[in-house]
């Protein structure tokens, strides 16, 4: 299955919402105000949130105030969805030469370590020697979890014992990626309340870390959202940012949520691309993300 069938089938709940919106546009009339209440309402329903709803709101009534509603508007909504959602670079911009960081923040359970474990794969595919480090050193379980996973992938883990600091297990390791020219080196971190000031700062520590061992580094900083929470994630990424600056999003678990409109939120307010989707448990279940693509299934019966 491509991009296309997956988010095909991963999106079928949050599309039962979007389709309220396709069906408007089939109603006879003018766009007056009922019908733009309509509109917003509709969007509103489908998590579409409010800054962006009323982005798209007043984009209709500026080219369609009191012109009788057409098939061609679903053209035009579509248009501006995916406008709203295109960004600069999608997936990862990897180094010119030398190891590619890419640092992974997020939430407890937000969906990290699997993501991780799907970028590997995802790097592994391009032809990349990928070395994963275990910085979530609070729990146990997760560094066991991210074992499991590179032995699965046959990728090199760097890991401390639980407790121990994880900076100098970032230090460690990217010393490791260095000496033995490793293309990319992805980091976990501790899953982290964003209201956790002292977490917060282990994560820039780590940063620091990380950019004083290799030139450039961290290329990317992924923070992971659980899709699931809908516009709460939009309230976890604008904390984040201001901690760390993110490069981009993963959106985890978009399949089986209704929530998958809180994309538009989440691009358009904090003004980071979603650079991959997570769309299942399994090690493929990772696609970069297209929004042409993703407001085409969105709109499909
Ligand atoms: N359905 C689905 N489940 C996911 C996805 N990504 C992660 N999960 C599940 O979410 C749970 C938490 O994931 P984990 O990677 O441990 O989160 P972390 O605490 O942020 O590292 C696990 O049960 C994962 O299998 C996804 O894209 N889709
Ligand atoms: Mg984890």
């Amino acid at each position: 299955m491509g991009f296309f069938d997956k988010v095909r089938q991963a999106l079928a709940k949050t599309r039962g919402l979007f389709s309220g919106i396709a069906q408007l546009f089939s109603f006879q009339g003018k766009v007056d105000q009922k019908f733009l209440e309509e509109l917003e309402k509709r969007l509103y329903l489908a998590d579409v949130g409010t800054y962006a709803t009323q982005e798209i709101v007043s984009r209709v009534r500026q080219a369609y105030q009191d012109k009788e509603v057409t098939g061609e508007m679903v053209a035009f909504v579509k248009a501006q969805l995916k406008e709203m959602l295109t960004a600069p670079s999608q997936g990862i911009a990897f180094a010119p030469s030398g190891p590619t960081v890419i640092m992974i923040a997020g939430v407890n359970g937000a969906g990290k370590t699997t993501s991780i474990a799907k970028l590997a794969k995802h790097c592994q595919n391009q032809n990349k020697k990928v070395m994963v480090a275990a910085c979530d050193t609070f729990r146990a379980a997760a560094v066991e979890q991210l074992t499991i996973w590179s032995q699965r992938l046959g990728c090199e883990i760097v890991k401390n014992a639980q407790g121990s600091d994880p900076a100098a297990v970032a230090h460690d390791a990217c010393e490791k990626a260095k000496a033995r020219a490793f293309d990319v080196l992805i980091v976990d971190t501790a899953g982290r309340l964003h209201t956790q000031t002292h977490l917060m700062k282990e994560l820039d520590k780590i940063r620091r870390i990380v950019a004083k061992q290799i030139a450039g580094a961290p290329h990317e900083v992924l923070l992971v959202l659980d899709a699931t929470s809908g516009q709460n994630a939009i309230t976890q990424a604008e904390m984040f940012k201001k901690t760390i600056d993110c490069t981009g999003i993963i959106l985890a678990k978009l399949d089986g949520t209704a929530k998958g409109g809180a994309i538009f939120g989440v691009k358009q307010k904090l003004s980071m691309p979603v650079k991959f989707v997570g769309l299942g448990e399994q090690l493929d279940d990772l696609e970069i993300f297209d929004p042409e693509e993703y407001v085409e299934r969105l709109f499909e019966d």
